[in-house]
């Protein structure tokens, strides 16, 4: 796929920001395998609904089928690697003064791609826990094929993502806000921006008066709100969008 023109009104916006904001799904890790949610064919869920895997409820009711469909990500995602979406974020952070990546993916990436504090809205797929008492539970074999108890409790470990129904981690939740009603610039790349708070963060963004940019091939509910909209994937429009600012900074400081 042709690398898609950047428009120049948008690079512009992008090399005059003060704080950028990123927010990732599942589309950006596409690229590397790692299926999404709602994508027909390979969709995680096409199968299952959410709800009955993604929630405490299922998990209770059947906690070795739910862990093994973590067990199953996680095989998936440690055989996957980072792809071109994920390393020019990484580039980004060092061609705009201030960047804040959130992701609502748990497959840990970003920060494999070199990404320096990802925010991990959903929590991460490799963090277990106990769902009784909480305590991290850093210590679970791999492959581990059913789910282990808990050494202080004797609950069910669980693993460290945040399911339907549960509350967004409340450091991640506020710093992740902060950053969306800071920004100048918020960049939403590869998400439906159908799950909720996360999807409100562009919004807040976009009510505080930042530029919204949307990256994702098709068209989601935010893009009547953007700015800009890119219809491309994310492994071709941001290394685009990196290439094309990294030159026009560079033009910024000969230009001096
Ligand atoms: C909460 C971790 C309250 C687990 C996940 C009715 C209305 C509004 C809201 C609700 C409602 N009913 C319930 C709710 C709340 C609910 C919600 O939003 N439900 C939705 C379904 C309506 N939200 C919650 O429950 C949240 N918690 O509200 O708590 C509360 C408050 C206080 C105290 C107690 C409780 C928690 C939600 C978190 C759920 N956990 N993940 C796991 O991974 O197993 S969500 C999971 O799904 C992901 O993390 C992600 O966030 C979401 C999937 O979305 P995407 O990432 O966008 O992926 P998707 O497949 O949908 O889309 C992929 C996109 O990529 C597509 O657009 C595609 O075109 C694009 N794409 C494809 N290829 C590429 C690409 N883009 C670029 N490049 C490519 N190559
Ligand atoms: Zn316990």
């Amino acid at each position: 796929m042709a690398a898609p023109q950047v428009p120049g009104e948008l690079l512009d916006r992008l090399a005059t920001a003060r704080h950028v904001v990123v927010l990732t799904g599942a589309g950006v890790s596409a690229e590397s395998g790692v299926p999404t949610f709602r994508d027909a064919q390979t969709g995680l869920w096409s199968r299952f609904r959410p709800e009955q895997l993604a929630t405490v409820a299922a998990f209770e009711s059947d906690p070795p089928t739910v862990w093994a469909w973590y067990e199953w990500r996680r095989d998936l995602v440690g055989k996957a690697e980072p792809n071109p979406g994920h390393l020019a974020l990484a580039r980004l952070e060092a061609l705009v003064p201030r960047l804040t990546l959130v992701t609502q993916n748990v497959d840990g990436l970003h920060r494999r791609a070199g990404s320096r504090d990802p925010i991990e809205f959903h929590g991460n797929l490799f963090e277990n826990r106990c769902l009784d008492c909480g305590l991290q539970a850093d210590d679970v074999p791999r492959p581990c094929p059913s789910p282990p108890r808990c050494i202080a409790c004797r609950g069910w470990i669980r693993p460290g993502v945040v399911w339907f129904g549960e509350a967004i981690p409340a450091a991640a939740l506020a710093r992740s806000f902060a950053a969306a009603e800071d920004c100048d610039l918020f960049l939403s790349v590869g998400t439906s921006a159908e799950v909720y708070p996360a999807a409100g963060l562009a919004l807040a963004a976009k009510r505080h008066g930042a530029t919204l940019v949307e990256v994702n091939p098709l068209p989601t509910s935010l893009a009547r709100h953007a700015d800009f909209v890119l219809s491309a994937a994310s492994g071709t429009a941001l290394p685009a969008m990196c290439d094309a600012l990294a030159r026009r900074v560079e033009v910024n400081i000969h230009a001096r």
